[in-house]
């Protein structure tokens, strides 16, 4: 019967012109199907006479089997082909290097903080800390600051709404006030940490770092402030000649008040940094108000004590020569790595 030598060859020659699996499978339905040709001839054996029967027959599934292992060969090499490609399009490189694993850094603000503290700790003064959300007694009230100074109004503090009165620290004067709350004096303290201002400008950015320290005791007098401060510049500039004047300036919670300068570090007689006076200011200070050691009910006519308030952005803008204060909030890692 020519007609199924004929249709095996067709079967196996289409087979073999496929490339994709599911076309494939198409095929094979188009041949071993319901309704395909070779099931089509099998179910015509009933119209055979009985003796041509078996011999059809089994001519017919001999071709049915031949075309099967037609059918497999052809899964096989279409499935090997797609895997190679696959293998190809995602090829791995072992040898390449690897990505390596970011160590990471302390961003300059975290670093200039631990030199602050690492410096006072070493003469002595312990690290406090405290609450940034405050109360108005221990932002305002027990620093002296009055119902109606300026520091107080709406422009300058953050207020929390839906509290009584609960606001974002504006220094960290609050952690020394809690600090004599809980400590005798003599003692001696820093509180460094962040303190929140309505204020966004150049130079100014609504969060800041800023270091207080506290010196309680029956002779930390204005002498000592002096030394204290004017050593601290010295080793943080890492410059033993450097220059330093104090200035008298006003704070409500000390008496009196100065402010301290030091010799510029980035010149020696003038430029844009100092503008062009030669000098920088560094911190404010003063004598601990007695109305402040009142508060905290400390004898202060038995005890005096200096203050000092120090804004680490600024600190750190000079030891490290950053002309913008920006920098240090954007986080942009071609700043960032400089300092690792
Ligand atoms: C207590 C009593 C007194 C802390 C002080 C300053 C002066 C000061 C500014 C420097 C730049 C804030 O960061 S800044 O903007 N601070 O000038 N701070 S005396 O006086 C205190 C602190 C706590 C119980």
């Amino acid at each position: 019967m020519t007609n199924l030598d004929d249709l095996l060859s067709q079967a196996i020659e289409s087979f073999n012109g496929i490339e994709d699996a599911v076309e494939l499978e198409q095929a094979k339905a188009r041949y071993l199907g319901r309704t395909g040709s070779l099931t089509e001839l099998l179910r015509g054996l009933g119209r055979l006479p009985p003796e041509e029967r078996p011999a059809m027959g089994s001519r017919i599934n001999q071709a049915k089997e031949v075309l099967e292992a037609a059918l497999n060969l052809r899964r096989d090499a279409i499935q090997k082909k797609n895997m190679e490609a696959q293998l190809i399009g995602e090829e791995l490189d072992v040898t390449l290097p690897g990505r390596g694993q970011g160590i990471g850094g302390l961003h300059p603000i975290t670093r200039t903080l631990e030199r602050i503290e690492s410096l006072f700790h070493s003469i002595g003064f312990t690290v406090a800390s405290g609450p940034e959300i405050e109360t108005d007694f221990y932002n305002f009230t027990a620093l002296n600051i009055p119902e109606h100074h300026p520091a107080r109004a709406m422009h300058d503090t953050f207020y929390i709404e839906g509290t009584t009165g609960h606001l974002l620290r504006t220094h960290t004067s609050p952690v020394q006030i809690r600090y004599m709350q809980n400590h005798e004096p003599p003692l001696k303290v820093i509180a460094p940490g962040r303190v929140y201002r309505r204020d966004s400008d150049l130079t100014h950015t609504p969060m800041f770092h800023q270091v207080e320290g506290l010196w309680i005791a029956e002779n930390a007098n204005f002498s000592a402030l002096k030394g204290v401060l004017s050593d601290f510049m010295q080793q943080f500039f890492e410059r033993d000649d450097l220059r330093v004047r104090f200035r008298a300036s006003f704070f409500p919670f000390t008496e009196p008040s100065a402010e301290m300068d030091i010799g510029c570090v980035m010149c020696s007689n003038g430029c844009r940094v100092c503008g062009y006076t030669g000098w920088l200011e560094v911190l404010g200070c003063g004598m601990v108000h007695p109305v402040v050691l009142k508060h905290v009910d400390i004898d202060s006519e038995k005890y005096i004590g200096f203050a000092f308030g120090l804004g680490v952005e600024r600190l750190a803008m000079l030891r490290y020569e950053v002309n913008d204060l920006r920098l240090f909030f954007e986080n942009d890692l071609r700043f960032l790595k400089q300092f690792n």
